[in-house]
Protein backbone atom coordinates (compact mmCIF):
# COMPACT_ATOMS: atom_id res chain seq x y z
CA UNK A 1 0.00 0.00 0.00
CA UNK A 2 1.12 3.63 -1.09
CA UNK A 3 2.78 5.30 1.87
CA UNK A 4 2.74 9.64 2.77
CA UNK A 5 5.01 10.52 5.01
CA UNK A 6 4.20 14.00 6.26
CA UNK A 7 3.83 16.68 8.90
CA UNK A 8 0.62 18.12 9.71
CA UNK A 9 -0.33 20.92 8.07
CA UNK A 10 2.58 20.89 5.90
CA UNK A 11 3.16 20.49 2.00
CA UNK A 12 2.19 17.03 2.11
CA UNK A 13 -1.18 17.97 2.86
CA UNK A 14 -1.79 18.56 -1.12
CA UNK A 15 -0.54 14.92 -1.61
CA UNK A 16 -3.03 13.95 1.36
CA UNK A 17 -6.02 15.40 -0.36
CA UNK A 18 -5.09 14.14 -3.36
CA UNK A 19 -4.95 10.51 -2.18
CA UNK A 20 -8.65 11.36 -0.37
CA UNK A 21 -10.18 12.24 -4.03
CA UNK A 22 -8.64 9.28 -5.46
CA UNK A 23 -9.89 7.07 -3.01
CA UNK A 24 -8.14 3.63 -3.10
CA UNK A 25 -6.69 2.66 0.07
CA UNK A 26 -3.18 4.13 1.29
CA UNK A 27 -1.24 4.98 4.58
CA UNK A 28 0.23 8.00 6.06
CA UNK A 29 3.16 7.73 8.50
CA UNK A 30 3.27 11.41 11.26
CA UNK A 31 6.60 12.68 11.43
CA UNK A 32 8.50 14.26 14.02
CA UNK A 33 10.30 17.15 12.85
CA UNK A 34 13.44 15.50 14.37
CA UNK A 35 13.52 12.64 12.80
CA UNK A 36 13.46 14.08 9.17
CA UNK A 37 16.99 15.09 9.69
CA UNK A 38 18.01 11.31 11.14
CA UNK A 39 19.54 8.55 9.14
CA UNK A 40 16.50 6.12 8.49
CA UNK A 41 14.43 8.89 6.85
CA UNK A 42 16.98 10.75 5.37
CA UNK A 43 17.82 7.64 3.31
CA UNK A 44 14.42 8.27 1.77
CA UNK A 45 14.88 11.90 1.34
CA UNK A 46 18.36 13.27 1.58
CA UNK A 47 16.53 17.26 1.99
CA UNK A 48 15.39 15.95 5.33
CA UNK A 49 11.87 17.54 4.31
CA UNK A 50 8.21 16.39 3.70
CA UNK A 51 6.81 14.76 1.44
CA UNK A 52 8.06 11.36 0.45
CA UNK A 53 5.91 8.76 -1.04
CA UNK A 54 6.77 5.19 -0.88
CA UNK A 55 4.85 3.28 -3.69
CA UNK A 56 6.19 -0.33 -3.27
CA UNK A 57 10.19 -0.20 -4.12
CA UNK A 58 9.57 3.25 -5.83
CA UNK A 59 10.48 5.96 -3.08
CA UNK A 60 9.50 9.45 -4.56
CA UNK A 61 9.93 12.89 -2.97
CA UNK A 62 9.43 16.55 -4.40
CA UNK A 63 5.45 17.50 -3.78
CA UNK A 64 5.19 18.21 -7.71
CA UNK A 65 6.79 15.34 -8.30
CA UNK A 66 4.53 13.18 -6.02
CA UNK A 67 1.18 15.11 -7.21
CA UNK A 68 2.09 14.26 -11.11
CA UNK A 69 2.53 10.77 -10.21
CA UNK A 70 -0.74 9.96 -8.44
CA UNK A 71 -2.95 11.90 -10.92
CA UNK A 72 -0.85 10.34 -13.73
CA UNK A 73 -1.62 6.71 -12.08
CA UNK A 74 -5.26 7.47 -11.70
CA UNK A 75 -5.59 9.39 -14.97
CA UNK A 76 -10.19 8.24 -13.90
CA UNK A 77 -9.49 11.35 -11.70
CA UNK A 78 -8.88 13.57 -14.63
CA UNK A 79 -6.25 15.52 -12.12
CA UNK A 80 -4.08 15.48 -14.93
CA UNK A 81 -5.24 16.65 -18.21
CA UNK A 82 -5.42 14.62 -21.50
CA UNK A 83 -4.99 17.42 -23.62
CA UNK A 84 -1.03 18.44 -24.22
CA UNK A 85 -1.72 22.13 -23.58
CA UNK A 86 -4.20 21.32 -20.67
CA UNK A 87 -1.71 19.45 -18.72
CA UNK A 88 0.92 22.01 -20.02
CA UNK A 89 -1.24 24.84 -17.71
CA UNK A 90 -1.65 22.38 -14.83
CA UNK A 91 1.98 22.58 -14.90
CA UNK A 92 2.44 25.95 -14.79
CA UNK A 93 0.57 26.50 -11.76
CA UNK A 94 2.37 23.86 -10.05
CA UNK A 95 5.42 25.38 -10.59
CA UNK A 96 4.09 28.56 -9.51
CA UNK A 97 2.77 26.93 -6.18
CA UNK A 98 6.01 24.71 -5.24
CA UNK A 99 8.77 27.32 -6.99
CA UNK A 100 7.03 30.77 -6.56
CA UNK A 101 4.35 30.49 -3.81
CA UNK A 102 6.10 27.45 -1.59
CA UNK A 103 9.61 28.67 -1.89
CA UNK A 104 9.23 32.44 -1.10
CA UNK A 105 6.81 31.06 1.58
CA UNK A 106 9.81 29.23 2.95
CA UNK A 107 11.91 32.65 3.63
CA UNK A 108 9.23 33.42 6.49
CA UNK A 109 9.16 29.72 7.87
CA UNK A 110 12.99 28.33 7.59
CA UNK A 111 14.18 32.56 8.28
CA UNK A 112 16.60 31.05 10.52
CA UNK A 113 18.11 29.06 7.87
CA UNK A 114 18.98 32.29 5.85
CA UNK A 115 20.51 34.63 8.83
CA UNK A 116 21.03 34.42 12.36
CA UNK A 117 20.56 38.31 12.87
CA UNK A 118 17.31 38.94 14.51
CA UNK A 119 16.64 42.37 12.82
CA UNK A 120 17.51 41.08 9.33
CA UNK A 121 15.15 38.39 10.60
CA UNK A 122 12.39 40.66 11.04
CA UNK A 123 13.35 42.46 7.74
CA UNK A 124 13.07 39.74 5.57
CA UNK A 125 9.82 38.18 6.89
CA UNK A 126 8.14 41.53 6.55
CA UNK A 127 9.69 41.94 2.82
CA UNK A 128 8.44 38.43 1.94
CA UNK A 129 5.02 38.61 3.74
CA UNK A 130 4.47 41.74 1.56
CA UNK A 131 5.98 40.08 -1.96
CA UNK A 132 3.81 36.39 -0.84
CA UNK A 133 0.83 39.24 -1.43
CA UNK A 134 1.78 40.42 -4.92
CA UNK A 135 2.35 36.86 -5.80
CA UNK A 136 -0.99 35.37 -4.39
CA UNK A 137 -2.69 38.53 -6.42
CA UNK A 138 -1.62 36.98 -9.87
CA UNK A 139 -3.78 33.65 -8.36
CA UNK A 140 -6.57 35.38 -7.43
CA UNK A 141 -6.59 36.98 -10.71
CA UNK A 142 -6.30 33.38 -12.69
CA UNK A 143 -9.56 32.65 -10.76
CA UNK A 144 -11.88 35.35 -11.54
CA UNK A 145 -14.66 33.34 -12.89
CA UNK A 146 -13.15 30.04 -12.07
CA UNK A 147 -13.88 27.53 -9.15
CA UNK A 148 -10.64 25.87 -9.78
CA UNK A 149 -7.42 27.49 -10.95
CA UNK A 150 -6.47 25.62 -14.12
CA UNK A 151 -10.64 25.89 -14.85
CA UNK A 152 -11.07 21.94 -14.26
CA UNK A 153 -10.18 20.27 -10.74
CA UNK A 154 -6.56 19.19 -10.77
CA UNK A 155 -3.67 18.65 -8.45
CA UNK A 156 -3.06 22.16 -8.84
CA UNK A 157 -5.63 23.20 -6.45
CA UNK A 158 -4.99 20.95 -3.27
CA UNK A 159 -1.01 22.70 -3.41
CA UNK A 160 -2.68 26.30 -3.46
CA UNK A 161 -5.64 25.07 -1.13
CA UNK A 162 -2.60 24.07 1.59
CA UNK A 163 -0.60 27.34 0.88
CA UNK A 164 -3.87 29.50 1.79
CA UNK A 165 -3.85 27.64 4.99
CA UNK A 166 -0.42 29.07 5.60
CA UNK A 167 -1.56 32.58 4.81
CA UNK A 168 -4.23 32.45 7.16
CA UNK A 169 -2.11 31.21 9.74
CA UNK A 170 1.03 34.07 9.14
CA UNK A 171 -2.14 36.44 8.91
CA UNK A 172 -1.02 37.90 5.09
CA UNK A 173 -2.84 40.47 3.86
CA UNK A 174 -4.92 38.77 0.96
CA UNK A 175 -8.05 39.34 2.85
CA UNK A 176 -9.12 41.60 -0.17
CA UNK A 177 -8.30 38.77 -2.89
CA UNK A 178 -11.83 37.76 -3.11
CA UNK A 179 -11.40 34.76 -6.01
CA UNK A 180 -9.22 33.29 -3.21
CA UNK A 181 -11.32 33.41 -0.53
CA UNK A 182 -14.41 31.92 -2.76
CA UNK A 183 -12.04 29.28 -3.73
CA UNK A 184 -10.98 28.80 0.23
CA UNK A 185 -14.28 28.69 1.07
CA UNK A 186 -15.28 25.88 -1.65
CA UNK A 187 -12.21 23.43 -0.52
CA UNK A 188 -12.99 23.86 2.69
CA UNK A 189 -16.34 22.34 1.94
CA UNK A 190 -14.71 19.22 -0.41
CA UNK A 191 -15.07 15.58 1.41
CA UNK A 192 -11.47 14.65 0.54
CA UNK A 193 -9.97 17.90 1.92
CA UNK A 194 -12.08 17.84 5.04
CA UNK A 195 -11.14 14.06 5.29
CA UNK A 196 -7.61 14.83 5.12
CA UNK A 197 -7.36 17.52 7.58
CA UNK A 198 -9.32 15.02 10.21
CA UNK A 199 -6.86 12.33 9.34
CA UNK A 200 -3.99 14.92 10.15
CA UNK A 201 -5.51 16.04 13.65
CA UNK A 202 -6.07 19.65 12.08
CA UNK A 203 -10.04 19.92 12.07
N1 LIG B 1 10.69 21.22 -2.69
C1 LIG B 1 10.18 20.38 -1.66
C2 LIG B 1 10.04 21.19 -0.40
C3 LIG B 1 9.59 20.36 0.76
C4 LIG B 1 9.49 21.19 2.04
O1 LIG B 1 9.93 22.36 2.11
N2 LIG B 1 8.90 20.59 3.08
C5 LIG B 1 8.75 21.26 4.36
C6 LIG B 1 7.31 21.23 4.82
S1 LIG B 1 6.23 22.13 3.76
C7 LIG B 1 9.56 20.52 5.41
O2 LIG B 1 9.53 19.31 5.49
N3 LIG B 1 10.29 21.28 6.23
C8 LIG B 1 11.05 20.72 7.30
C9 LIG B 1 12.48 21.12 7.24
O3 LIG B 1 12.93 21.62 6.19
O4 LIG B 1 13.16 20.90 8.22
C10 LIG B 1 8.82 19.81 -2.10
O5 LIG B 1 8.15 20.46 -2.90
O6 LIG B 1 8.48 18.69 -1.70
Amino acid sequence: MMKLYYLPGACPLASHIVLEWIGKPYETQLMKRDELKQPPYLALNPTGAVPTLVDGDFVLTQSAAILEYLAELNPQTGLMPDDLRERAEVRRWLGFCNADLHRTFALIFGVAYYTDDAEIQEQLITKTAARMVQLFAIVDKQLEGKQWVTGTRSVVDPYLYTLLRWAKAKQLDIADQKNLQAFYQNMEADKGVQAALKAQGLS
